[in-house]
């Protein structure tokens, strides 16, 4: 590949039919639907950069599937993922954050054999203070037959409802102070900046790794009232309370793919554990969870739910929420013997719940 180099100027879309090569049998669906999923990105970043000039800012005055107020910018995000994806002839269903059933492909449109599960804009009650936002998305494989129909038999929930292990891609864009495009096929994790002049993703961190401990940890505190007693000791010990380990320092932006991306770069745990007001946590384990989990491993480290690999989870709800422990393997591995410890020990640590399902609520 000649994309190693500091100097050499690599296209996302060069960088992905290379990647493409890689395999003999690759027929290009998955290559095409990451650079649709990227011009899609180049159309929300261009809104999104103009958010406090345009009339769009602010709520939309409806709700979502979660009862939260949906900003208009949700709403712009979901519309154009949705109209850059359903006509490729590559997918046979998609779900969104935003949507509570399944989205079927239009009917005058073929049918292929991916799925697509995405978080349009996460974070977007950040827009209105500027504050960076972000894509997540998720491809895998269906699993039901398609040959009753000449155009392809449309996808199922079972096609949608598959652990994240099975994804055969998994990305995110952060609409930070630079717009990047970070995406994983299980060959290492690449990010791309857009160049805003040119219109074009360049690759700008090939082959991402997170370091194995980290600096940074991101938590919100104010549930710290409402956690059980394991994740306040697991909390004590990132914070170097227990004389264990080093303080680390505290990053907590409230919005999951900026947060993400830092540590990815920097090292550290996110963690959005189960408290008692939100026993199954707050982020969803198919939009937000798998997509980022998957880039995570890929980078060297690891994500669970508490004491269970997320990407081995069998979703039961596609709005299922699920607790989240993501970042560097050293630093998830404290989380998952210190739950494991509890749990033997009978006390529980209540970040389960993603295994005994129908965990949608709050
Ligand atoms: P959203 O999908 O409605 O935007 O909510 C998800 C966001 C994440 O970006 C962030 O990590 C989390 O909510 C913050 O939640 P909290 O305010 O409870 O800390
Ligand atoms: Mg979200």
């Amino acid at each position: 590949m000649v994309h190693n180099t500091p100097t050499s100027v690599v296209t996302i879309e060069r960088f992905i039919i290379e990647q493409e090569q890689l395999h003999a049998h690759a027929t290009g669906d998955l290559s095409g639907i990451l650079r649709d999923l990227a011009l899609a990105a180049k159309m929300i970043a261009s809104k999104v950069r103009r958010a406090g000039l345009a009339d769009i800012l602010g709520a939309a005055g409806t709700e979502n599937v979660q009862g939260e107020m949906q900003q208009k910018l949700d709403l712009f995000a979901h519309e154009t993922i949705f109209k850059a994806m359903d006509h490729g002839g590559r997918l046979c269903a998609m779900a969104s954050e935003e949507v509570e059933h399944l989205i079927p492909i239009p009917e005058q449109f073929k049918r292929g054999k991916y799925v697509l599960l995405f978080d349009p804009l996460d974070g977007s009650s950040n827009i209105d203070v500027n504050v960076p936002v972000g894509t997540i998305f998720s491809v895998i494989r269906r699993v039901t037959k398609s040959d009753h129909n000449a155009k392809g038999d449309h996808g199922t929930i079972e096609d949608l409802l598959q652990p994240g292990r099975k994804q055969v891609a998994s990305g995110y864009v952060v609409y930070g102070s630079s717009t990047m495009f970070v995406y994983t096929t299980g060959q290492g994790v690449h990010g791309f900046t857009l160049d805003p002049s040119i219109g074009e993703f360049l690759l700008s961190h090939p082959d991402m790794k997170i370091p194995e401990h980290g600096r940074y940890l991101s938590v919100n505190d104010a549930y710290e009232q409402y956690w059980a007693e394991p994740v306040r000791a697991l909390m004590r010990r990132y914070r170097g309370l227990d004389g264990k380990r080093e303080a680390m320092n505290v990053r907590y932006i409230g919005s999951l793919v900026a947060d993400f991306h830092r540590n990815l770069l920097g090292g550290g745990v996110f963690a959005y554990p189960a408290n008692e007001k939100s026993p199954h946590g707050k982020l969803r384990l198919l939009y937000e969870g798998n997509p980022l989990a998957f880039i995570c491993e890929q980078a060297g480290g690891a994500a669970i739910d508490g004491e269970h690999r997320l990407l081995d989870v069998k979703p039961t709800e596609l709005h299922q929420r699920s607790p989240l422990f993501i970042g560097s393997k050293g630093d998830v591995e404290i989380a998952r013997q210190l739950f494991h410890e509890a749990a033997q020990k009978g006390a529980g640590h209540g970040q389960d719940v993603a295994h005994r399902g129908g965990a949608n609520g709050k």
